[in-house]
């Protein structure tokens, strides 16, 4: 058979003109070419499961907390996984795995281990602080990026490990604006101080009562209840007998709220304070008309001064309900730590941990920038007042966005009429 080439075109004649059954001759024919191949589409990228921990109490007196810091993280990784990021060829697909410590020290060991041996990128969490510093050295046995969203105890970062962040301020910080807003803007002579015996609430205690004092106030009760209580009478009696202007709990919504109630019923006219932990509106809701005139401090900007938080707000209180106090700080724990293996290219821990100390990041909270132990660098302490049945802002100092004054705050210098005796 003769081959004849022309231009794209493969022409087959017969050797001789064949003869098909009819006798007719058959005409030579042209095979038309397959046609080129149309281009490949090009090959999806790889997919990769890449998890995340996440701690906190979700069962016992503060789960509402802890669901709070949970429903701020799973936001975070809804909204990452919509953008399907790429980390070294793949997208990656983040998945949180939740853990409940019950704000208890050793459970929190127990699950930590737990989260390591389930072999997560990184932990966001624990919620508080004496369940925090304990988990933390089992993440830094394992080279595991962990960053709290809520505990402002300064020891979590003090211990000179490279694995521990937090994203707000800390308990040095808070300690000083309360001990010092109480002394010289409510003009309290006499403080009593109360706490849970909690890393959070007695470490407050002591950097408030410090302040307080520098600042020339008195402390005349310094009592102590546990973080599980509901009767706190016999502790409240002894301290109205001490007449004090203000009485600070060092302590959780979950014992502000009764403690708040019972002050009532037994007469006491001091006027009460609290920090982050009991800054909430679950305390409005748990002390109902008890919580009006409370001053209360959180270790951030308020809700609506978030620079970059009012996508957040709307998309977490459309999806969960209303805020507490830490899920934004949450939501932006987990972006941290995604960002982290952005830069690193890697979502390996022992590759992408360097790149968390190295973060600036424009947060939902702010920008976040940590300091060489892991604080964040210029984190804002806000002080609030309830009023009405709602936490409004009397002022913040430090944060990105401290420069900006609150707007309807009360003159931060004008004592609070029930402190003046
Ligand atoms: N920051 C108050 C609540 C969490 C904690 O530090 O224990």
């Amino acid at each position: 058979m003769d081959h004849v080439r022309i231009p794209g075109v493969l022409v087959v004649l017969a050797a001789s003109l064949a003869v098909i059954g009819c006798g007719k001759k058959e005409e030579p024919k042209a095979v038309a070419p397959a046609p080129a191949p149309a281009a490949a589409a090009p090959a999806p990228k790889p997919e990769m499961v890449v998890k995340i921990g996440h701690v906190a109490p979700l069962t016992g007196p503060i789960a509402h907390l802890g669901k709070d810091n949970e429903n701020g993280a799973r936001l975070a990784v809804d909204d990452a996984n919509a953008k399907k990021i790429e980390i070294d060829g793949k997208v990656i697909k983040f998945e949180l795995l939740g853990e409940d410590d019950q704000a208890d020290p050793k459970t929190g060991t127990v699950v930590a281990q737990k989260l390591v041996d389930a072999k997560v990128a990184g932990v966001v969490g624990h919620l508080n602080s004496g369940t925090t510093i304990p988990a933390s050295a089992i993440y830094n046995q394992a080279g595991l990026p962990q960053i709290s969203p809520s505990a402002t105890n300064p020891k979590y970062t003090q211990q000179g490990f490279k694995t521990t962040f937090r994203v707000m301020a800390n308990d040095i910080q808070q300690g000083s604006v309360v001990g010092t807003y109480a002394a010289k803007d409510m003009g309290a002579k006499k403080i009593a101080i109360i706490d849970d015996r909690t890393a959070y609430g007695q470490g407050l205690a002591d950097e408030v009562e410090k302040a307080a004092k520098e600042a020339g106030a008195n402390i005349v009760a310094r009592e102590f209840t546990n973080d599980k209580a509901t009767d706190f009478k016999a502790i409240l009696t002894k301290i109205k007998a001490k007449n004090p202007d203000v009485i600070f709990l060092g302590g959780m919504d979950a014992v502000g709220g009764p403690m708040l109630k019972q002050m009532k019923e037994l007469g006491i006219k001091a006027k009460f304070t609290t920090g982050d932990g009991g800054c909430s509106p679950e305390l409005i809701k748990l002390a109902g008309p008890a919580s009006e005139g409370v001053i209360c401090t959180q270790a951030g900007l308020p809700v609506d001064k978030l620079p970059n938080g009012q996508k957040f707000v709307e998309d977490f209180t459309k999806k969960y309900g209303q805020i507490q106090i830490y899920s934004p700080y949450s939501y932006d724990a987990v972006m941290v730590l995604i960002d982290s293996m952005k830069r690193a290219n890697s979502v390996d821990p022992a590759k992408y941990l360097a790149e968390v100390g190295k973060t600036s990041y424009d947060g939902v909270t702010g920008k976040i920038v940590f300091d060489e132990k892991g604080d964040i660098k210029n984190g804002a302490i806000t002080v609030f007042e309830i009023k009405d049945g709602k936490l409004v802002t009397l002022k913040t100092e430090g944060g990105t966005a401290a420069a900006a004054p609150a707007p309807a705050a009360a003159p931060a210098a004008a004592p609070a009429p029930e402190a003046k005796k």
